[in-house]
């Protein structure tokens, strides 16, 4: 097994220490046995064999004594059909009776995926069991089970039964088929396009060992920029290898599909979606693509943006493009998710406004195997946006949530951000669209409206690096993102304690500490870089770094369009007396959004543009407020610096290192956005620096003139 180097992510199985809990959960757990011989029961069998192995055995244990079994893992119809079959699971009728009636009623609750672990107690022995209605909520059971020996939880607060509340549960890599990753700060892409089918990297079955750990069950190959080649038959033979390298984890492949495909691989003049030719087309390419992955999940769209082709090409609409695919799809059970990032060749009054006004018209034209991919703001991943109004206004349309784990507008894969309170402040955001409650979760998976269909997404974050992706904290936002799909009312302090023990050490003088530290640090990384609502003032193209002055180019790529900043103050006015996109909300969410004493002060300047000298709630000018928030925010990660040097005897020299190495970098840079950010934005408010603070050593041209080169991910 290797050393420290995060490969193992939260796999680490380090054996339990404490030998009073590691006898009790010896006496429940060992054996472990699985039941069944499906692809799925035989890993799950792997996984707790390795797993518990690791957790539980030491070289001066004694063998388990008790003669009955210690862990079951079942599907319901396995405990059905084992009636007194001893030798099956190593119990009898006496124990088998009542646990089926105790399993049965959980397994109400636990749908297709879900699961439930129970004690069981019987004349000759006691132990555990998963159970599931099916050998994927099995697998994820057992997983559970893991996690909770993983994180030293006590046996009499191991039962629980769980389902999850989002159908489809997935990533979306950007990965190009020559192995760039558009935004990828982790290294290449983990799919070895040249080397598939032929050599299948073992690094395949650990990225599926990881997802399934978390719930997720669907993983988009490619790019939404893509490229058609991944619709030939060469490239299909490769998405069947990673396929089948899948399957027993139970995660779907989909890929993202290029509008113009029939035109690019060189078979047809047009795509127009209307065309016969263009629907026998996909049709025969989705019979194509079944036939070498039967379970294929279907196809991710993004039609009309950044370049990409799509239906308006030919004057028509997403409708049409979405059921021409739909419609190729349906036979074979695959979805389409089509993106509503879309940009016009027009540039908008107010780009925020754009998707909600091209879609919402379409509500309930959709065909039924299409969802929406909606991102979580109208912008564009910023470190803070209020939820996208299109949330609630398409109830007829199953909406599927976009997240960006990979850190585009974050710092990179080199600032420590823990997203899961962003995550969390976006799924409980309420949008009031039915009444009170109806909260971006509740429409996100289906619950709301009924819908038959529900997605998460997430804009992975992993690369080639051997720690996956890239900064030794990173990884914890791939398993947040995870545990929230699966249940979006699971609290991110928790979910951040789980993730520590599990990732570092159970020792609660380093969780305790290190918790506190992600949970602080996304509102610190928006201190630094976008306080008070300000969003797009990074620089162009490659979004490395500030870029506050920006304004040359496509207005809508700029940041002054966004920003706003001139002599009486600075905001996007977006109320009625400027582009009035507080009218794409709800008449409650839309009243505290427009009304700038009731407006949340996290985003104010979205919302509206102040004057320099209105006063905020702290009894500061806006522009005090402002230069305290981005000096708040640089010592913040002074303060999350001395914090981790506290840490250092507690974990593995490498991963302590690398992070304060890390750290390091993040302090520098944050100091960066504060100047260049304060000093341009003084241009305007012309007011000084308030005298408290240190003003920044170096003037503002020299923000201005800096530049990288060979910047990743771009
Ligand atoms: O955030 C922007 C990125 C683009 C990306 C686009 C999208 C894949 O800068 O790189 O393209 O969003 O979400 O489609």
């Amino acid at each position: 097994m290797p050393g420290e180097d995060g490969y193992e992510l939260w796999l680490r199985y380090t054996p339990v220490s404490d030998a009073t809990l590691r006898g009790e959960y010896r006496a429940m757990l060992r054996p472990a046995n699985v039941l069944g011989n499906s692809p799925t029961a035989l890993v799950t069998q792997r996984e707790l064999n390795y797993g518990l192995g690791r957790l539980l055995e030491r070289s001066t244990d004694q063998p388990n004594r008790s003669t009955g079994s210690g862990l079951i893992v079942l599907t319901r119809a396995q405990l059905n059909s084992i009636a007194g079959n001893v030798d099956a699971v190593g119990v009898g009728e006496t124990v088998l009776g009542p646990l089926r009636a105790l399993v049965e009623r959980e397994l109400d609750e636990a749908g297709s995926e879900g699961f439930t672990i129970q004690r069981w107690r019987g004349p000759s022995g006691s132990g555990l069991v998963v159970a599931a209605n099916s050998d994927q909520g099995a697998m994820y059971g057992a997983f559970h089970l893991l996690r909770l020996v993983q994180t030293h939880t006590p046996p009499q607060r191991m039962a629980t039964t769980t389902a999850p509340r989002v159908g489809l549960r997935m990533l979306n890599h950007w990965d190009n088929l020559d192995r760039s990753v558009e935004r990828g700060y982790a290294g290449s892409s983990l799919w070895d396009w040249h080397l598939l089918p032929d050599y299948v990297s073992p690094r395949y079955t650990d990225y599926a060992r990881a997802m399934a750990s978390i719930g997720l069950n669907a993983t988009a190959l490619n790019n939404v920029n893509s490229n058609a080649l991944v619709l030939t038959e060469e490239f299909l033979t490769k998405v069947a290898a990673l396929a089948n390298e899948l399957r027993p984890y139970h995660i779907r492949v989909f890929v993202s599909a290029r509008f113009s495909a029939p035109i690019e691989l060189g078979d047809l003049q047009t795509a127009d979606p209307l065309d016969p030719n263009v629907r026998a087309w996909w049709a025969r390419k989705a019979d194509e693509i079944y036939r070498h992955i039967p379970d294929f999940g279907g196809f991710v769209v993004m039609a009309k943006s950044d370049g990409q082709p799509g239906p308006q090409d030919y004057g028509r609409s997403h409708v049409d493009g979405a059921n021409l695919l739909a419609e190729a799809l349906a036979p074979h059970d695959g979805l389409v998710i089509w993106r509503a990032f879309v940009y016009d060749h027009e540039v908008p009054e107010d780009r925020a406004k754009q998707a909600f006004d091209e879609f919402v018209p379409h509500d309930g034209q959709f065909g039924e195997n299409v969802l929406v991919q909606v991102k979580n703001g109208p912008i564009d991943f910023m470190p803070r946006e209020p939820f996208h109004p299109l949330f609630g206004a398409m109830p007829k349309t199953p909406l599927v949530l976009e997240f960006q784990l990979t850190q585009e507008y974050l710092g990179f894969a080199t600032h420590l951000v823990y997203m899961a309170p962003l995550f969390q402040e976006v799924l409980s955001s309420d949008t009031q669209a039915r009444g009170s409650g109806s909260t971006v979760g509740r429409i996100v998976d289906g619950s709301l409206e009924g819908h038959q269909h529900s997605a998460m997404t997430a804009v992975a974050n992993i690369g080639t690096d051997r720690n996956w992706c890239g900064h030794p904290f990173a990884a914890a936002n791939w398993y947040a993102f995870g545990r929230l799909a699966w249940d979006h009312r699971l609290d991110p302090a928790r979910i951040a304690e789980e993730w520590l023990r599990m990732t570092f050490t159970n020792n609660v003088k380093f969780v305790e500490p290190a918790k506190r530290l992600m949970m602080e640090s996304r509102e610190t990384c928006v201190n630094y870089m976008t306080p008070l609502g300000l969003h797009h003032i990074m620089a162009g193209s490659h979004h490395y770094g500030p870029g506050p002055w920006l304004d040359q180019g496509r207005p809508d790529w700029t940041s002054v369009y966004y920003h706003r900043a001139d002599q009486e103050g600075i905001g996007f006015d977006r109320t009625k007396t400027g582009s009035n996109a507080v009218a794409q909300y709800s008449p409650e969410v839309r009243a505290r959004f427009e009304n700038i004493g009731t407006c949340p002060e996290e985003l104010l300047l979205w919302f509206h543009h102040v004057p320099w000298d209105y006063p905020m709630r702290t009894g500061r000018t806006l522009w005090d407020e402002l230069c305290h928030r981005y000096y708040a925010g640089a010592e913040a990660v002074k303060a999350m610096q001395a914090q981790w040097d506290l840490l250092e005897p507690l974990i593995d020299r490498a991963r302590f290192e690398h992070v304060k190495a890390l750290l390091a970098i993040q302090a520098k840079e944050a100091l960066w956005w504060r100047d260049a950010c304060v000093l341009y934005f003084q241009t305007f408010s012309k007011r000084r620096i308030p005298q408290v603070l240190t003003p920044p050593d170096r003037p503002l041209m020299y923000y201005r003139n800096v530049k990288h080169h060979f910047v990743p991910g771009n």
